[in-house]
């Protein structure tokens, strides 16, 4: 008699995790952070690359170099000495080249009706560029306010980080402060796509935590700046680790991008696991 073969029990895969990236884009009300997670899940990358140098020329050769390692693109645009509207044109197309976002790190720390000037206009126009930017809460919600504003008017599709917290020593950000953060980003859902943050800040799940102050040989520098490691800060519930002097000042950038992406990655897979979720 035939006796059919019992179906195999189905092995867990690290995919089928609800804290997934695919699964967590599925919940993003902003398209933006749906794309980054799944643009993390197809590079398997959650290495975003702090791109601090001085030069249009620079800023270019290091894109290229990094491109095909990294998520996210993160530039301070005002530490660069040659900046011309070129440098984006050229920036954007290695952004699609090798598929990274454009990320300013402005972080945005006024009153909503200066913000609102400061993103759309002066010098860089940044909202026309900087599909991801970032801002302090500091003042309220009227800063949110007046940079969804923008984006709003010009039809941009672009979205925004809060700083939950900072690496920087003796910063003054408080549990207590990071709490609001957290609320007026929930209050925001179709523009605040996530946090710059050391942990896990939110119980949402659409919500990315990114992570700066990582650095796999060094533990501070000597303004202030204090590292952790790329297993130590995902274990905590980061997403996305943002690293600047790891990588470009490595002796091989592009040695160093891959030493840094392959520790992140195998830090959320590890996560992935239910019983080494984050650490609250
Ligand atoms: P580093 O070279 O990896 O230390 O550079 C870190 C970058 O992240 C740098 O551009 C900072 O402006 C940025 N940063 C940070 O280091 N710590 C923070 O809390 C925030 C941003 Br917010």
């Amino acid at each position: 008699m035939f006796t059919p073969a019992r179906p195999a029990s189905p092995t867990p895969t690290i995919e089928a995790s609800p804290e997934d990236f695919m699964s967590r884009a599925e919940l993003c009300k902003n398209p933006v952070g749906a794309q980054l997670f799944r643009l993390m899940h197809s590079k398997k990358s959650n290495l975003s690359v702090s791109a601090d140098v001085f030069t249009t020329a620079k800023l270019l050769q290091l894109a290229d170099l990094v491109g095909p390692h990294i998520c996210v693109l993160k530039i301070h645009v005002d530490i660069l000495e040659d900046f011309t509207p070129d440098t984006i044109t050229q920036l954007q197309a290695l952004a699609k080249k090798h598929n990274f976002i454009i990320f300013e790190d402005r972080k945005f720390a006024d009153i909503g009706s200066t913000v609102e000037a400061q993103y759309k206009g002066g010098t860089f126009k940044i909202a026309q560029w900087a599909t991801i930017t970032n801002a302090h809460c500091v003042p309220g919600p009227g800063v949110i306010a007046g940079l969804k504003k923008v984006a709003e008017e010009l039809k941009l599709q672009n979205s925004l980080l809060l700083l939950a917290e900072m690496s920087s020593e003796g910063n003054l950000i408080t549990p207590e402060y990071t709490k609001k953060v957290v609320a007026m980003a929930a209050a925001n859902l179709k523009f605040v796509i996530g946090f710059i943050t050391q942990h896990k800040v939110s119980a949402d799940p659409s919500l990315v935590n990114m992570a700066p102050g990582v650095e796999l040989r060094k533990k501070s520098d000597n303004l202030g700046q204090q590292y952790n490691t790329p297993e130590s800060v995902i274990a905590n519930g980061a997403d996305i680790i943002i690293v600047g002097r790891g990588i470009i000042a490595a002796p091989d950038p592009v040695d160093a991008a891959k030493e840094y992406k392959e520790a992140a990655w195998k830090a959320y897979e590890q996560r992935l696991i239910p019983s080494n979720g984050p650490r609250p």
